[in-house]
């Protein structure tokens, strides 16, 4: 589990004298607008604990239980969260509510609960200039996760050899697909 990394930050060279080097903890917050987006929002969990990243998940809605979604979203960003995952169906305000409360990056999943999930998808990507929220595809849940990783990566090189050798193996089995007149056999 990566539950700690090393800040560094050098103020001066050479680096050293003016050293701070403090421990922090890596925690990637999943929230989904209802209980029947879980079986989505799986996904977002399980490419986290393929990278053994850690991660906490709620049902807050940003409609029904707009305040405790607030205080939480608040609570989280002044602990250990580094990343905020969200997954939302219909009229899919959660992830943009989020993104209005933190500055820590907002990774919206539109959940297919009607329209098939074209509403929420306008609904998550269409963030006002200045409140940006990084959206990937619809029920796209371990997508997600990967970007969050993918995020987490930028200071940890054992996660950036982790997902080389992720991209590596999925590359290697597309390679090994059957050719030719194979391709089309049962
Ligand atoms: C959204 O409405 C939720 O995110 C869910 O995708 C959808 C339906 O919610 P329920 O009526 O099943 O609670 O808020």
């Amino acid at each position: 589990m990566f539950r700690g990394i090393k800040i560094r930050i050098c103020v001066n060279p050479p680096c050293g004298i003016f050293r701070i080097e403090k421990e922090k903890r890596m925690k990637v917050i999943i929230i989904m607008g209802s209980s029947s987006d879980a079986g989505v929002m799986k996904g977002a969990a399980e490419a986290l604990e393929l990278f053994g990243i850690e991660w906490e998940a709620r049902v807050l809605s940003a409609h029904r239980v707009p305040g405790e979604l607030k205080k939480y979203v608040e609570e989280q960003a002044e602990q250990d969260a580094v990343c905020f995952i969200a997954g939302a169906g219909l009229a899919a305000h959660l992830p943009g509510v989020i993104a209005s409360h933190t500055s820590l990056p907002v990774i919206g999943v539109p959940v297919r609960a009607a329209f098939d999930g074209l509403d929420a998808l306008l609904s998550i990507v269409q963030m006002p200039k200045g409140v940006p929220v990084a959206t990937v595809g619809v029920n796209n849940s371990f997508n997600a996760g990967l970007l969050a990783v993918q995020i987490l990566s930028v200071h940890v090189p054992e996660l950036k050899r982790k997902l080389k050798e992720f991209r590596a193996k999925r590359a290697e089995a597309i390679l090994q697909e059957p050719k030719d007149r194979e391709v089309f056999n049962d």
